[in-house]
């Protein structure tokens, strides 16, 4: 008998990927945690029945994430934030900057760790590394006992605005995430599907826009999540996107990389004109917004 996944996008769509064998499947305190292995992408995490990640198209949403806003910083970063991220993607590019003293991973389901070191060990690979510390917490909690100014990069590698993700979408939490926010630093956060989440996208920019001076969106192709579109924020205090700070740094990562690469960095910020609608660029200052290809 052939087994498929199906992920159901509101009433009109599905996708499906066959599937040939359950590796894992829980009932967590905060959700249904599975991996599979699908005939198509290989290994795939389902955290409540969604896709997060699939061992075949993991690299562009952990690269893009990451290497976007730590090159973008003006200083080698040193102390980094993860909040969700469980799977560990987020982190092993994190810990491929030099710079890098200490990334703290907070993940607030320890199921979705377990399973991605069990099963996912290509992408929970740096989990262990002693420069990665785990905390298993809510990131709500967890930012609001942080000193001020005390992370260069933090980065929301959240799932859904759903289940037990939904707190971290919202103003109260943004509010927090600058606090915590070094002068100099950046914050991404994953923004959802612009084909499919049009409502939330936009509700979640005006969040981020209320908060963060500097707000772009930018873009990936990841054939397996909906809409195969996916979109990222770039928020700071005043940092500009669009440029590397360092060439060298740049070329440290590129060496690794299996989507992000140098016209990759500028490109993404090159929003088709349907994006520039909802996330578009504000703040930027003029000369780099005349420079920027957004
Ligand atoms: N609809 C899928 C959204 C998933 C975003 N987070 C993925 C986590 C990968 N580290």
């Amino acid at each position: 008998m052939e087994l498929w996944f199906t992920e159901q996008q509101g009433s009109n769509i599905r996708y499906g990927l066959r599937v040939s064998e359950t590796l894992f499947s829980k009932q967590s305190e905060f959700q249904q945690v599975d991996v599979v292995t699908t005939k198509a992408y290989g290994r795939m995490l389902l955290l409540d029945g969604l896709v997060m990640t699939t061992e075949r198209d993991e690299f562009v949403y952990h690269e893009m994430i990451s290497h976007v806003p730590l090159l973008s910083m003006p200083r080698p970063p040193r102390r980094v934030l993860v909040i969700g991220g469980g799977d560990g993607g987020t982190v092993r590019e994190v810990l491929k900057h030099p710079s890098v003293e200490e990334v703290v991973l907070c993940e607030i389901d320890p199921v979705v760790i377990e399973a991605s070191k069990a099963y996912l060990p290509t992408i929970a690979a740096e989990l262990d590394n002693p420069r990665c510390t785990i905390e298993v917490r809510d990131g709500v909690d967890y930012i609001q006992q942080q000193p001020d100014e005390s992370f260069d990069v933090i980065l929301i590698d959240s799932t859904d605005p759903i289940g037990p993700g939904v707190g971290l979408f919202n103003v109260a939490f943004y509010e927090q995430v600058k606090r915590v926010l070094a002068p100099d630093g950046i914050v991404t956060a994953q923004t959802e599907s612009p084909f499919f989440e049009e409502e939330g996208l936009n509700k979640i920019y005006s969040n981020l826009r209320e908060v963060f001076p500097v707000t772009t969106g930018y873009y990936g192709i990841i054939p397996t999540y909906p809409g195969n579109l996916w979109t990222w924020c770039f928020c700071s205090k005043s940092v500009q996107p669009g440029q590397p700070a360092d060439k060298e740094r740049q070329a440290v990562i590129t060496a690794t990389t299996h989507y992000y690469n140098e016209a990759i960095h500028q490109g993404a910020f090159a929003l088709p004109s349907f994006l520039r609608r909802s996330i578009r660029p504000q703040g930027l200052a003029s000369t780099s917004e005349a420079a920027s290809p957004c």
